[in-house]
């Protein structure tokens, strides 16, 4: 034990009843919603890079935390990993997430950064057989580094291209040795600040058949998980090329991967966006890309990706009401791509900010569960519907224009617009909420 956690109990259910603060009100693991356990729904997993490797920086002022494994050398990498799993542990995690950066220290070259990268797969690979979390998905880290500044396999040079191939390819080894559910791509800088330098086409093109490269190498290795990208507008760059779902949607069609890859939608991204989280996933499962999502929450005031902890239930519960509605997850699940704020600089912090998001989570869950369970909100949709139905409505979707235009004249057809209801049916969710 490294001791960085003392005297925090390991969190278990208690109810709504509880008295201490380390306990859950609402994630019951076991608790069975649709015939299924709520661990099995939600799928929890804890983001590496948030908890174990950001120093608390903001734009105005660099490091609060000062954690013992801070530090570029491998036993604190280590060091790392020990109190992460513990902190897993204490929480009861099924899952994690990483990038290469969050768990090895940079080399000098590629090859000495592969060789910590090996390392620490191996070390970590005896944790997991030592605890009960797993890897729900693995990625890389292309943007951090001063190399990936204009770009990963968008860059203008192609060395840079070269190197995000050899990155990429070393981390689906390392998820693949894990056991990784997922292989995720979040292109942070594949896009652009200023078209003033930039050849948007072919900068696009490459993207493409760098994710065309992804998902054949994929196959020659055997990686039976599935490979997801996550859409965003901006920040860091100026106009990201996967902006939102449809967007993503549209390339993957362009170079025929919408069979191949599908996404993991981020609240944050979302409202960056101008969606709501819930419309992205609706879309995504319309699609047959919907995958995985990375919780979190943005302050809707700031205009920028603040990943906060969720803690509001009512808000959650329309998307994982869509979520269910969509089956569930299969390979994917809620990775908390949150951070706690940089004053918050306790172990106790960490280990809340991961309880209070599960418990909303599991409190959103159950909301949605209940009402998709009732079926209410369904029939309510199903009847606003209803015309469609019929037979000849049905035969003008196959027939032509001028054959739908004619049923107006032979049947004296006069639309009669009925109420959307909206106010009921945002009353109804309040009595699941
Ligand atoms: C950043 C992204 C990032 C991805 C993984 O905004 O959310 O954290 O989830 O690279
Ligand atoms: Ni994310
Ligand atoms: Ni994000």
């Amino acid at each position: 034990m490294t001791g960085f956690f003392k005297n925090i109990p390991a969190i278990t259910y208690q109810g709504t009843s509880a008295t201490s603060e380390f306990a859950f009100r609402h994630y019951n693991p076991d608790e069975m919603l649709l015939g299924k356990r709520m661990e099995d729904h939600l799928r929890f997993a804890v983001a590496y890079w948030h908890s174990f490797a950001w120093p608390g920086g903001d734009p105005f002022g660099s490091q609060t935390f000062q954690r013992p494994w801070f530090g570029d050398s491998m036993d604190l990498s280590r060091l790392k990993a020990d109190v992460a799993f513990e902190m897993f542990d204490i929480l009861g995690q099924p899952f994690y997430c990483f990038h290469d950066a969050d768990m090895r220290p940079e080399g000098d070259t590629f090859a000495e950064s592969k060789r910590n990268l090996d390392e620490m797969v191996d070390y970590i690979a005896t944790k997991q057989e030592a605890h009960k979390a797993k890897l729900l998905w693995g990625t890389s880290n292309l943007f951090s580094h001063r190399r990936w500044m204009s770009g990963a396999a968008t860059n203008p040079d192609p060395d840079v291209y070269a190197y995000a191939a050899a990155t990429v390819k070393a981390n689906l080894d390392a998820t693949m040795k894990l056991g990784g559910q997922n292989y995720v791509l979040w292109g942070g800088r594949e896009g652009y600040e200023t078209l003033l330098n930039t050849d948007l086409k072919a900068e696009r093109e490459h993207a493409g058949r760098f994710l065309q490269q992804v998902v054949e190498y994929k196959y020659k290795i055997g990686f039976k998980g599935a490979i997801l990208i996550e859409p965003k507008p901006q920040e860091p760059s100026k106009h990201q090329y996967d902006y939102d779902v449809a967007t993503v949607y549209g390339f993957l069609k362009d170079f025929g991967l919408e069979g191949e890859v599908k996404t993991n939608i981020e609240q944050g991204h979302a409202i960056l966006a101008g969606h709501s989280f819930e419309h992205e996933i609706a879309l995504a499962a319309s699609l047959g890309i919907f995958g995985s999502i990375d919780m979190n929450r943005n302050d809707y005031q700031s205009g920028w990706d603040t990943d906060q902890f969720p803690n509001n239930h009512a808000e959650k519960a329309v998307a994982f009401y869509e979520i269910l509605k969509a089956g569930g997850f299969t390979t994917g699940g809620v990775n908390f791509d949150a951070k706690v704020r940089r004053q918050s600089l306790d172990p106790e912090d960490l280990i809340l900010a991961h309880v209070g998001g599960m418990d909303t989570c599991a409190r959103a869950l159950k909301a949605a569960a209940a009402l998709l369970e009732s079926g209410e909100m369904e029939a309510a949709k199903a009847d606003r519907y209803a015309g469609w139905k019929t037979p000849a409505a049905q035969a003008m979707l196959k027939g032509s224009l001028e054959e739908a235009a004619a049923r107006v004249t032979a049947e004296g057809l006069e639309p009669q617009p009925r109420s959307g209801r909206q106010e009921r049916l945002e009353n109804l969710w309040n009595k699941y909420i």
